[in-house]
């Protein structure tokens, strides 16, 4: 696969979805999703693959039996965070497409199915739950919960999708036999083209609500006060320090304030924490941390704090001698963790799922800064093509 190849399927959705203020606003089954929905199945007409949904919002494309037994799966997400880099998900399934094309060029003919996936909602930015598409073929989340989600505007996920969600795809395991998951990785763990992954951290997402007396920011004394921003910038202060001591990470990075008005003070600070850690006991140790001294401060100042999980992925440890089977035919490839959330790492409760990495140069990712070198993406291609070869 030459990096020209590589260079000129990636122009093709490079623009789609760019945001002024940079990156890529790719909310799922919003406008510039769906052109990439479209972009998926114009890819998989050319190449006489038909396309099928599963009733979730996820797509395949087929090189074989559609639904055909023991099928390969591979592919990725198109959904970004807002303001993301553009290759976290898309790469996946671009370089899914130029696999399939090298592998046809090459004459190999798969004795079983081989499917390309885009999954519906892997980063949770407009519905809130992170691999929503995969969590709902695999039945890890019932669909009548996914249906009800919504988003910023109160558009729920059944009425994005147009239907509600069909849940477990049925025979699941008799007609998926595995996926391969190719990522531009995001940490700064690879110093060679392609990677294969060895673990996902664990890793949640909690709601702080704190809640305090809404008033007068002119007129209200200082000690007559009780405002949840205080408990919730300490709060912000409080996970830093306990992961830093955890050596784990802890992250708020979003926060809606009522009334949020500059002259009144708040009645409801809403706030998300994102945790992960290497391993669970160290990760429910750090939630917990992070919650008593929440609730510590709420004390002092006399502010409620309510506390929800919205969604907790357990540790991924992937299949370890796919993993090592996989690093052997690509030539002794390294394996490595990631604490990064992945649908290969849903799918690896019930299938054999593995992950290839494709070396990020400054490992920046949920950035416009996020950067894969065209050359390492062809390498990508061409390691994707060897282990679809391989396994099917
Ligand atoms: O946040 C994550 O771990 C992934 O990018 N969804
Ligand atoms: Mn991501
Ligand atoms: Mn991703």
């Amino acid at each position: 696969m030459s990096a020209e190849a590589f260079t000129a399927l990636w122009a093709e959705i490079e623009s789609i979805g760019r945001a002024d203020g940079g990156g890529y606003l790719r909310y799922a089954l919003t406008e510039p999703e769906l052109v990439l929905r479209d972009w998926f199945r114009n890819q998989a007409d050319r190449r006489d693959m038909p396309v099928t949904e599963d009733g979730n919002g996820n797509l395949f494309a087929w090189w074989g039996d559609p639904w055909g037994r023991n099928a390969v799966l591979t592919g990725s997400h198109f959904d970004s965070v807002p303001h993301g880099g553009g290759y976290d998900g898309p790469l996946g399934i671009v370089s899914a497409f130029l696999a399939v094309d090298q592998l046809r060029a090459a004459g190999h003919r798969p004795g079983r199915p081989i499917a390309i996936v885009a999954f519906v909602e892997e980063e949770g930015g407009r519905f809130g739950v992170p691999c929503l598409g995969s969590r709902l073929m695999t039945g890890a989340i019932e669909p009548a919960a996914a249906a009800r989600l919504t988003d910023r505007d109160g558009v729920t996920f059944a009425e994005a999708l147009g239907t509600e969600p069909a849940g477990r795809l049925p025979e699941l395991q008799s007609r998926i036999g595995g996926l391969v998951e190719l990522h531009i990785e995001q940490g700064r763990a690879l110093d060679v083209p392609v990677g294969v992954a060895s673990a996902i951290w664990p890793h949640g997402r909690w709601r702080f609500d704190f809640t305090g007396r809404g008033d007068h920011a002119g007129t209200t004394r200082m000690s007559d006060r009780n405002d949840p921003m205080l408990t919730f910038a300490y709060t912000v202060l409080a996970a830093n320090k306990e992961a830093r001591l955890a050596g784990a990470h802890a992250t708020v990075a979003r926060a809606e304030i009522t009334p949020n008005a500059t002259n009144a003070i708040p009645s409801l600070v809403r706030a998300w924490l994102d945790a992960r850690a290497a391993d669970t006991p160290t990760l429910e140790t750090l939630v917990e941390a992070v919650i008593k001294r929440a609730e510590d401060r709420a004390g002092r100042d006399g502010t409620g704090v309510s506390v929800t999980p919205e969604s907790v992925s357990a540790e991924v440890a992937f299949d370890t001698s796919f993993a090592q089977g996989i690093a052997k035919w690509l030539g002794g490839a390294p394996i490595l963790p990631t604490g990064a959330g992945h649908d290969a790492g849903v799918l690896s409760a019930l299938l054999p799922a593995a992950m290839l990495f494709v070396r990020n140069p400054t490992g920046v990712s949920h950035s416009p800064a996020e950067h894969a070198e065209d050359a390492d993406c062809a390498a990508g291609v061409e390691a994707l093509a060897a282990v679809l070869k391989e396994l099917s």
